[in-house]
């Protein structure tokens, strides 16, 4: 089997969240990252997550995306138990849309970043836990770049549409 060179943690609170998670997986497949998918709740198993944290960096995990919905505490708590970077993505909700999610994971108190990205946007972690890989992997800066320029020309393209 090919060795992959950087591995992504995607955790969530939830098992619902999968359908918003999937795509930060189906992102980092793309670029052939190894990912380690897990249903890890601050609130449900606080042992587990904390346990989570604390030993994802020595499984060579080098950034963690956790998505999480409501009180929204798994980004955050997750990033106080590790100094990789965590990157959270707020959930939407059935009663406030997400911007429970997205109060809870972006208000981090300072020493303690979190990176959060847009309600739902699983895809956007991916592609930024990606650009951070990056930086030591210059395979994968290119594959970025490519993956950049076909975007590009596919936006283009669209003006088509317009005629
Ligand atoms: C959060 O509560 C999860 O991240 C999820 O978004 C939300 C609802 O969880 P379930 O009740 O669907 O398991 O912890």
């Amino acid at each position: 089997m090919k060795e992959k060179n950087f591995r992504i943690g995607i955790i969530m609170g939830s098992d619902s969240d999968w359908p918003v998670m999937k795509a930060a997986a189906e992102i980092c497949g793309q670029f052939d990252a190894d990912i380690e998918k897990k249903v890890v709740s601050a609130h449900r198993t606080p042992d587990l997550m904390a346990e989570y944290a604390r030993t994802a960096r020595e499984r060579g995990i080098g950034v963690i995306i956790a998505g999480a919905g409501g009180a929204a505490h798994l980004p955050g708590m997750v990033a106080a138990h590790t100094t990789l970077p965590v990157i959270g993505v707020p959930v939407s909700t059935r009663h406030l849309k997400g911007m429970d999610s997205l109060l809870s994971i972006v208000q981090m108190p300072r020493g303690v970043p979190v990176a959060t990205v847009a309600i739902d946007n699983a895809m956007n972690a991916g592609l930024l836990a990606l650009q951070i890989l990056s930086l030591q992997d210059q395979k994968l800066a290119e594959h970025l770049s490519a993956w950049r320029k076909e975007q590009q020309e596919a936006s283009v393209k669209k003006s088509d549409l317009l005629q």
